[in-house]
């Protein structure tokens, strides 16, 4: 997984993702950030990435061409990868098509491009995108290469976000002062579902949150802490209650905390009565 970032601190991305897991990810090369600062593409006369939006209003936009360029860069450096992969991996022919590789990318000849590709996935990071999720990180995962750009001051002149924009994401509703938080947020999700980000220990436990169900509550030792003992079935090492009670810790949880979540879960007739059963009781507890 290769991830582009458009962005006016590419600092802010680069110490961002080196530390923990992503950073160990980009150290094995399961992952790679590739941060590229919009003013080095402000060419015009005053190097100015920002301007003030027609029909007034407050604040600045970032202006369309730097974006343009910046974009124009990324997708350059994506193709260019790409058709040295593709040189040792597709026999050239005589010009017909000979092969296919990283979606959309049709390889007639060796390291040569030609039309009907598609530009990779460009997401824009606002808080008029769609609301992010695990399901849209698991989608984003399947992209060899992905783009994030990243806005500040008021937004974007639309007429770029129309040419090069595939995917409008918002990290939830609230207002950040600008994408690179949010990108990182989309970063770190995907790249725990790309193979070899984590490890066996790590990977337990990723499943829970798709199936509709929260975790469980977990323990370590020691076995009293401030007078709170470790729940005691968890010390019995009779695996088939230590699940039986984990699971009905999920429903407990998700009933209390996250009860829209379970429009999704997939849940026995036996756990289904037992949900009505708890929020019967939640219902009577507010009452009280
Ligand atoms: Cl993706 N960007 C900004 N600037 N603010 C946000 C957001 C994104 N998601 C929620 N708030």
């Amino acid at each position: 997984m290769n991830f582009h970032v458009l962005t006016l601190f590419p600092e802010m991305i680069e110490n961002g993702m080196a530390t923990s897991i992503t950073g160990r990810a980009i150290e094995k090369g399961a992952i790679s950030i590739e941060a590229i600062n919009i003013r080095n593409f402000a060419f015009n006369k005053h190097q100015s990435v920002d301007d003030y939006p027609y029909g007034g209003g407050a604040g600045m936009l970032m202006q369309a061409e730097p974006v343009y360029l910046a974009w124009e860069a990324a997708v350059a450096g994506i193709r260019e990868r790409r058709s040295h992969t593709a040189t040792g991996e597709v026999h050239s022919g005589a010009g017909e098509i000979i092969g296919e590789m990283s979606p959309g990318i049709v390889i007639k000849e060796k390291n040569q491009v030609i039309a009907g590709e598609m530009p990779p996935c460009t997401i824009y990071l606002t808080p008029q995108g769609k609301t992010f999720s695990q399901e849209q990180a698991r989608e984003f995962a399947q992209s060899e290469d992905l783009i994030l750009l990243c806005g500040h001051y008021e937004g974007i002149d639309e007429r770029v976000l129309e040419e090069i924009v595939t995917d409008y994401v918002s990290i939830g509703d609230y207002v950040l002062t600008g994408g690179e938080l949010a990108a990182m947020v989309v970063m770190d999700a995907v790249s725990r579902m790309v193979p070899g980000v984590l490890g066996n220990d790590e990977s337990a436990g990723t499943e829970s949150f798709s199936a509709g169900l929260l975790e469980y509550p977990q323990y370590s030792r020691p076995q009293v802490w401030h007078g709170r003992e470790v729940p005691e079935v968890l010390m019995s090492g009779h695996h088939a209650n230590v699940d039986a009670w984990r699971r009905e810790q999920s429903i407990i949880r998700t009933v209390q905390r996250r009860p829209d979540l379970l429009k999704t879960a997939d849940l026995s007739n036996k756990e289904w009565n037992f949900v009505r059963q708890l929020k019967k009781q939640i219902k009577e507890e507010k009452n009280e």
